[in-house]
């Protein structure tokens, strides 16, 4: 590759890798992917991207590979990293903890310290993707960067070792690193493993027909939820400082999993009235009487977050980000996209 700018991105089959790689393209960026499957890839995802100045590789790497990842970091020496690779689902930490703190907390400990290591510090700029799950249960409290850290469930606690371990290369090497806590952020290449894909692709397949319910947990919780595409720019924002440091990245605003049903349906042309209580709950087609939606006791979670609701004015004040898509353009965006894919 050439003398442009050069980042390596972890995770880069992932929701934000795919938004990430299009904006640094479409700056000009040198960007190297690194990926367990580079065939996973989709190179769709990227939209007109390609045509732009950047230039981008991919090369297979499993970020718990550290001599693998020792031998690129060394080549590509990167201007930026964003490690965005994870094990990003709540209950498959609970299930896999050791797992999720080897790729979450291990990995990304070994990968700063490689960049110390191999006399990069200087040079090389550090994104850590982090979590708005390490703040735990904060009872409806806007959380900020100086919030307590109670994290609830395996993979709060790796995304908290991760952060405790960049903040102390920070202030012991001079590392430029930076954590992003990230609130929840979607969009139509979210995995359907998350609620609001789960939803929206729901909502698509009944507009073309789909007769079984769909099936979901707690309709009460609330999220703090924007749209993926405003959280990468603001980790890129991150590194241009002049000083590292850590930013919340959220709306402000957050909303129930029972609202984000309701809009999603409602966008797929299905007016939602809901009956009954508790497990007994359902969601009924308010023209036809269909059940539309069930409660699944299955999708409960222990130490479940009843809330999460971030204050971005440290991001807003020192990088001037601020999303731009509200909650109703991201489900009218997810759903329209699942309509247009089942189409
Ligand atoms: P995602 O869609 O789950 O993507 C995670 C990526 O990590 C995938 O590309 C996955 O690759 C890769 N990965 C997993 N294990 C790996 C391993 N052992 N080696 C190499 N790559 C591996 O997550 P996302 O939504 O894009 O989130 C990006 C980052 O932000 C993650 O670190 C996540 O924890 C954090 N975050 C996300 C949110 C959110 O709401 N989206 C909120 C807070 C924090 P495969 O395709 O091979 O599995
Ligand atoms: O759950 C509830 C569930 O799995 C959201 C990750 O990106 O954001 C994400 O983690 C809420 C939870 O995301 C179902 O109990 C109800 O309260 O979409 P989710 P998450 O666990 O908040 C954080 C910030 C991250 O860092 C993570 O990497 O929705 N919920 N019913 C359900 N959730 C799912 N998945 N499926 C249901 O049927």
């Amino acid at each position: 590759m050439t003398d442009k700018r050069s980042a390596l991105v972890t995770g880069v089959t992932g929701q934000d890798g795919a938004y990430l790689v299009e904006l640094l393209l479409g700056k000009g960026y040198a960007v190297h992917g690194i990926a367990r499957d580079v065939a996973a890839f989709d190179h769709g995802r990227l939209g007109n991207a390609r045509s732009d100045a950047g230039e981008f590789r991919l090369y297979n790497c499993d970020i718990t590979d550290e001599a693998g990842l020792r031998e690129l970091v060394a080549a590509i020496r990167p201007d930026e990293v964003y490690n965005l690779a994870a094990q990003s689902h709540v209950p498959t930490s609970l299930a896999e903890p050791h797992r999720t703190i080897e790729i979450n907390a291990t990995a990304a400990v070994s990968l700063l310290k490689m960049i110390v290591d191999l006399g990069l510090q200087g040079r090389t700029r550090f994104f850590q993707a982090s979590s708005s799950e390490v703040f735990g249960e904060a009872s409806g409290s806007v959380l900020t960067e100086t919030s307590p850290m109670r994290p609830r469930n395996p993979y709060a606690e790796s995304k908290y070792q991760a952060y405790l371990a960049s903040t102390r290369l920070r202030t012991e090497t001079g590392l430029f690193v930076t954590n992003g806590f990230l609130f929840n952020h979607e969009s139509p290449f979210r995995s359907p493993a998350f609620v609001t894909r789960k939803i929206s692709l729901a909502a698509a397949s009944h507009a073309r027909g789909e007769r079984a319910p769909l099936r979901l947990g707690n309709l009460d919780v609330r999220r703090d939820w924007g749209h993926a595409r405003d959280y990468v720019a603001g980790m890129w924002l991150s590194l241009q400082r002049r000083e590292p440091g850590d930013y919340i990245f959220s709306t402000g605003e957050n909303h129930s999993v029972r609202e984000f049903v309701e809009l999603a349906f409602a966008t797929a042309g299905r007016k939602i009235r809901w009956q009954g209580e508790g497990l007994h709950e359902a969601g009924y087609d308010a023209d036809t009487a269909e059940r539309l939606v069930e409660i699944d006791p299955s999708f409960f979670r222990p130490n479940e977050i009843s809330a999460t609701l971030g204050d971005a004015s440290k991001a807003r004040h020192e990088l001037q980000w601020r999303p731009r898509t509200d909650f109703a353009e991201l489900v009218r965006e997810m759903v329209v996209s699942d309509l247009d894919r089942t189409r």
